[in-house]
């Protein structure tokens, strides 16, 4: 998608500058310019969307319900608005989000093709350089996305290889058409579980390459009955309300089990699990209410899942290789269409890379290390050609975007300095040392453990607000106090110290990218950190300094 042929020259001097035109700058640039601020917004693709022009792969669809990953700021948008799913496909999406710009007429303000590459703090204004010139801002907002920034792995010798490769979330526009081809998918997360089925029905034969094996759930996507719109809409608010209540900002109208699953008889607990395993969805993992705090409850609910690709999978060694044996939920629960069944199919087969790791590339494939020897104790190695090599492997998440622009702040220090050990920040929205520099679901806020279109919504209402405010007032400039901020780690770090999220290696904590500080980037639970953000801004922005 282009931006039909219009491409807004950048103006020399704004109040607000915004880097990203996905959904969290979108809403930020209709917001900023509402309230009076003189606003433009940098995107690097030719189109409005961020993760949703950028992730095209085969079978990409969101995993929150259509109804609910939408704007709400808009009655009429959201009376309007028809989705055809339960859960959208990229394609629906993407034409949401050109239709939302289209209807507030954002694209005058957005140039599009253009990638910020430094952001430098002088004479209180933001200098935004970017591949097409520079700007004077005096506030900054970063709406970069949290899984905008690829994270494709090198293997030696890749460079010989002569096949296609692909990344899901760098998705080539025209498609690309996989019939008669040997594929190979290496990566199991969400992106390779939508795209493996989908993958295997068009190719001759598709080989997956699990290096962990990941819990996956049924999305029973189905049509949206027209009824079931027309009672949401009939009270959209009250919907909206109702999930913005829930820790997750999502399903209000399926709250968490009131017990742990602990707590009731084994019965019981098969009971409500298969009561949720047949409705589908990430909502699987609330039917008690300790899943991701008892690790005694957490294995029983896995021991469910376990058995479920125990009786899907006909061949009892490749339901062992997909059977994880880490906490469910730790890693990003996957939500999948017949992800498990695909393994039953003939022209698919499984390689787990724990057991037969990549040795290096060829020119027409890959060479793995086989887990037998050759007597003498020297390991075998097998080769497998494929015209095609796709990297579901994953974002280098939350920082990754923000680390590629270079940003230098107050006294010149660099951000990428100030995070050297982890994303330092006060509420997930501002760094001490950045004045007038805000992130919007940034590390230290919920974000991804929400559904994300709430969480930036709330963030983008809070900023235009904090801004406006500013205005008001006689000051010019406003940053996180330094002691706010180390308070501000300190709880993020005890809320996700209470949880088993920290168990496992997964993108929350960096792991996935070589060299990246170990921390835990979001907070759990919306409603309290909704909260917590209002008070403090009613008690005059406490933990922020104005100058
Ligand atoms: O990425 P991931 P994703 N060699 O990081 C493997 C959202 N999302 O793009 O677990 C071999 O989850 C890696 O293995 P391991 C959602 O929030 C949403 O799938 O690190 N393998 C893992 O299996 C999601 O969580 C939707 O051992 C390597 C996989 O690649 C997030 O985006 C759809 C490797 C990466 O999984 C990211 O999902 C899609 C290597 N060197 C995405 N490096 C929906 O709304 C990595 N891997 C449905």
């Amino acid at each position: 998608m282009g931006n039909n042929g219009r491409m807004a020259a950048a103006p020399h001097r704004v109040d607000v500058a915004i880097v990203g035109a996905g959904f969290a700058g979108m809403y930020m640039l209709h917001r900023a310019r509402s309230a009076g601020f003189s606003t433009h917004v940098f995107e690097r693709g030719s189109g409005v969307g961020g993760t949703w022009y950028w992730n095209r792969y085969p079978g990409a669809r969101c995993d929150v319900p259509s109804l609910e990953y939408s704007y709400q700021f808009s009655e009429e948008l959201q009376q309007e608005w028809e989705w055809s799913e339960k859960y959208a496909t990229q394609p629906e999406i993407l034409r949401y989000a050109e239709h939302v710009a289209d209807r507030f007429d954002l694209r005058r303000d957005i140039s599009f093709e253009t990638t910020v590459q430094s952001l430098n703090w002088q004479n209180n204004a933001w200098r935004v350089s970017t591949t097409s010139g520079a700007t004077l801002a005096r506030f900054v907002v970063l709406a970069t996305g949290c899984l905008s920034a690829a994270n494709v792995p090198r293997f030696p010798d890749d460079d010989l290889y002569k096949g296609n490769t692909y990344h899901t979330g760098n998705w080539p526009h025209e498609g690309v058409d996989f019939s008669g081809k040997r594929v190979a998918v290496v990566g199991t997360g969400s992106s390779g579980i939508q795209s493996i089925p989908v993958i295997a029905e068009q190719a001759e034969y598709l080989t997956v390459l699990q290096r962990t094996p990941a819990y996956s759930v049924p999305a029973r996507n189905q049509t949206l009955s027209p009824d079931y719109v027309a009672s949401v809409k009939a009270n959209y608010g009250e919907f909206r309300r109702k999930n913005s209540l829930t820790r997750a900002a999502l399903g209000g109208d399926t709250p968490t089990g009131p017990q742990g699953a602990c707590e009731v008889s084994d019965q019981e607990r098969h009971n409500a699990l298969e009561v949720r395993w047949q409705k589908g969805g990430l909502l699987f993992l609330g039917a008690f209410n300790d899943a991701l705090t008892n690790p005694t409850s957490n294995r029983l609910i896995a021991d469910f899942v376990r058995e479920k690709i125990r009786t899907t999978v006909c061949d009892p060694e490749t339901a062992r290789k997909l059977m994880p044996d880490a906490v469910i939920g730790c890693k990003r629960l996957c939500v999948d269409t017949d992800y498990y069944e695909t393994f039953n199919r003939h022209n698919v087969s499984l390689i787990d890379l724990r057991e037969q790791p990549i040795q290096r590339f060829t020119e027409s494939g890959i060479v793995f290390t086989r887990p037998d020897t050759d007597g003498v104790g020297k390991p075998q190695t097998i080769e497998h050609e494929f015209d095609a090599v796709i990297f579901a492997t994953g974002f280098d998440a939350m920082t990754g975007a923000i680390n590629k622009i270079d940003i230098q702040g107050r006294d010149g220090q660099l951000l990428a300095d100030v995070w050297s050990e982890g994303p330092v920040n006060y509420l997930g929205l501002s760094v001490h040392g950045f004045p007038n520099l805000f992130m919007i679901t940034g590390p230290g806020s919920p974000s991804v453990l929400t559904n994300m279109i709430v969480s930036i919504q709330h963030h983008v209402d809070w900023i235009t607000e904090c801004i406006a405010q500013l205005g008001d007032s006689a000051k010019t400039t406003i940053e996180a106090d330094s002691e706010a901020q180390r308070e501000w780690v300190e709880h993020v770090n005890t809320v996700a110290g209470m949880t088993l999220y920290t168990s496992c290696s997964s993108w929350y904590l960096g792991t996935n990218i070589y060299g990246k500080p170990r921390v835990f980037m979001p907070l759990p639970g919306f409603p309290a950190y909704a909260q917590r953000c209002a008070e403090i801004a009613r008690d005059d922005y406490r933990g922020f300094v104005t100058r």
